[in-house]
C-alpha cells in the first residue's frame, strides 16, 4: 500500500474560449471577447503536468467534457443553433478544466469508514459551470470505482452552492496521516457572489463521515471576494503542516488560527502581510493559486504561475522567504497563461487525491510517454484559435466534437463516456 498525494489535472478542452462568463473573476471579465488559443492552452497544461512528473510527483488526468452540452440545452428547450449567445457560450465552455472545482476530497485517514470520499461540486452559482457535475461524476465513478477504497457522492442539492476543493484545505503531519479539514465558505462578497455556502460545506463534512473535532468551517473575508478572490484558493493554500495565506483571506483569522493551532500544534502558518503584498497584487499574480507540494526528497515547493515573477512586490516577498529559510524551499514557475486569462492558475487546474495509485483506474494516471501521446492528439485536433463570435460556427462545433471523441477514444474511454 503506497498512499500518496496525486494531482489530477483537467485537460484543457478544445472549446476553450473567453466569453466573460464569471462575474467576480476579474481575469474572466477583463478578457471577455479576446481570442483564445485552445491548442496552446492544452499544451501548456500538459507542460505543467510534465514539470510535476519531473519533480517525482504522481500525476493523474480528467478529460474535457463533451461540448456543446447538447443534453443541457435540450433540457432548456433549445439547441446550439437557436440558443441565445450567452446560453450558447455557457453550453460551449471548457470550464471543467479547473479540476479544483470538480469535487471535494476527504482521504481515507480522515473518514469514519476509512475510505476516501469524493463529492462532486454542484457549481450552481455560475450557469456555465452548473452543468459540469453530471459529466464530472461519470469520470469520478470510473476513476475511483474501487468501492473498497473510495466512495463517490452526487453533488449537494441546489440552492446550496458548492465549488469543491478550491474552498477546502487539509492540514496534517504527512499526507497519509489523519488531517484537519478546513472548509472555507463565503457569506457576502460585496458586489460579487459568495459561491461557497456553509450549508453545502457542512453537508459534505457529514456525508464524508468526518470527525467534527477535526473539522473547521471558516468564513472567507468579504473584502477578499470583493477584490476578486472568488474561491479561497486564490488567497490561501495548504500542504501537510503548512498553511500559506494572505493576511486578508479570512473574516476572523485570529479565531481560525487559534483553532487550527489547538487541533494541530505542529502547524506552520506562513502569512503574507498586506503591507508586503496587497490583496490586489496577490490576486493579479495568483501567488496563492499555486501548488504547494511535498517533494519526494523532502521539502516543500511552490509551483506558481509565471505571472508571479512579473509583480515586484510578490517576487520580492517570495525571494526573501526562500533566502530567509522559510518553509517553502523552492519556487517553480509554470506557464499556464491561457488558463490564467480566465482566472485559473496552476492550483485551479488540479484536484488532489490522497490514495494508493494501484486502487485507481490506470486510464486516469499518466507518465511522460502517455502525455506525449495525448499531446499528439491535441496537436492533431484542437482548434488553434477561437474568437467568441466563432462559437456559432457549425464547422468549429464539428471540430470540437471530433477533437473530444479522438481523445476519449485514444484513452480507451469511449465506451464509458460517449
Ligand atoms: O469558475 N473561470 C473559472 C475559473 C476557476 C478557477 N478555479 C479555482 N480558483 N479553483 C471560474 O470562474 C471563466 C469562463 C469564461 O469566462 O469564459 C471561468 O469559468
Amino acid at each position: 500500500m503506497s498512499v500518496r498525494e496525486i494531482n489530477f489535472d483537467g485537460i484543457i478542452g478544445p472549446s476553450h474560449n473567453y466569453a466573460g462568463l464569471s462575474p467576480g473573476n476579474l481575469a474572466s471579465s477583463h478578457n471577455a471577447g479576446a481570442i483564445a488559443y485552445p491548442r496552446a492552452a492544452a499544451l501548456q497544461g500538459i507542460g505543467k503536468m510534465r514539470a510535476n512528473i519531473a519533480l517525482g510527483l504522481t500525476q493523474g488526468i480528467f478529460l474535457p467534457q463533451p461540448r456543446p452540452d447538447i443534453a443541457w440545452l435540450e433540457k432548456l428547450g433549445t439547441d446550439i443553433e437557436h440558443a441565445e449567445p450567452h446560453m450558447r457560450a455557457a453550453a460551449m465552455s471548457a470550464s471543467s478544466m479547473w479540476a479544483a472545482n470538480a469535487a471535494t476530497v476527504s482521504p481515507a485517514a480522515d473518514t469514519a469508514d476509512s475510505r476516501c470520499h469524493l463529492t462532486a461540486a454542484n457549481l450552481v452559482t455560475m450557469p456555465h459551470r452548473s452543468h459540469e457535475w453530471p459529466h464530472t461524476i461519470r469520470q469520478l465513478r470510473i476513476a475511483f470505482a474501487d468501492a473498497g477504497h473510495f466512495a463517490v457522492h452526487d453533488a449537494v442539492p441546489a440552492p446550496f452552492g458548492d465549488e469543491g476543493a478550491a474552498n477546502h484545505m487539509r492540514l496534517c503531519d504527512h499526507h497519509g496521516a489523519s488531517g484537519i479539514e478546513v472548509f472555507v465558505y463565503g457569506k457576502s462578497g460585496g458586489p460579487f457572489p459568495a459561491r461557497q455556502h456553509i450549508e453545502a460545506s457542512k453537508a459534505i463534512a457529514r456525508i464524508h463521515g468526518l470527525n467534527p473535532e477535526r473539522t473547521l468551517f471558516v468564513q472567507q473575508s468579504e473584502e477578499a471576494i470583493a477584490a476578486g478572490a472568488f474561491h479561497n484558493d486564490v488567497v490561501a493554500v495548504a500542504n501537510e503542516r503548512i498553511l500559506f495565506a494572505h493576511e486578508q483571506a479570512f473574516a476572523d483569522k485570529a479565531a481560525f488560527f487559534d483553532a487550527l493551532r489547538a487541533k494541530l500544534p505542529s502547524v506552520e502558518i506562513v502569512e503574507v502581510p498586506a503591507s508586503a503584498v496587497s490583496l490586489g497584487d496577490a490576486i493579479a499574480s495568483y501567488l496563492f493559486n499555486a501548488q504547494l507540494v511535498t517533494l519526494p526528497e523532502g521539502g516543500t515547493a511552490l509551483i506558481l504561475p509565471t505571472e508571479a515573477q512579473a509583480i515586484p512586490s510578490v517576487w520580492n516577498w517570495l525571494e526573501a522567504h526562500v533566502a530567509g529559510n522559510g518553509p517553502i524551499r523552492r519556487l517553480i514557475p509554470v506557464d499556464v497563461r491561457q488558463s490564467m486569462a480566465n482566472g485559473g492558475g496552476p492550483a485551479c487546474l488540479r484536484l488532489r487525491v490522497v490514495a494508493d495509485p494501484a486502487t485507481i483506474d490506470p486510464r486516469f494516471l499518466v507518465n511522460d510517454g502517455k502525455l506525449d501521446a495525448i499531446a499528439a492528439v491535441i496537436e492533431a485536433h484542437w482548434p488553434e484559435e477561437i474568437a467568441a463570435k466563432d462559437l456559432q460556427s457549425p464547422a468549429l462545433i464539428r471540430q470540437i466534437q471530433q477533437s473530444w471523441l479522438s481523445l476519449v477514444d485514444h484513452l480507451g474511454l469511449s465506451r464509458d463516456l460517449s
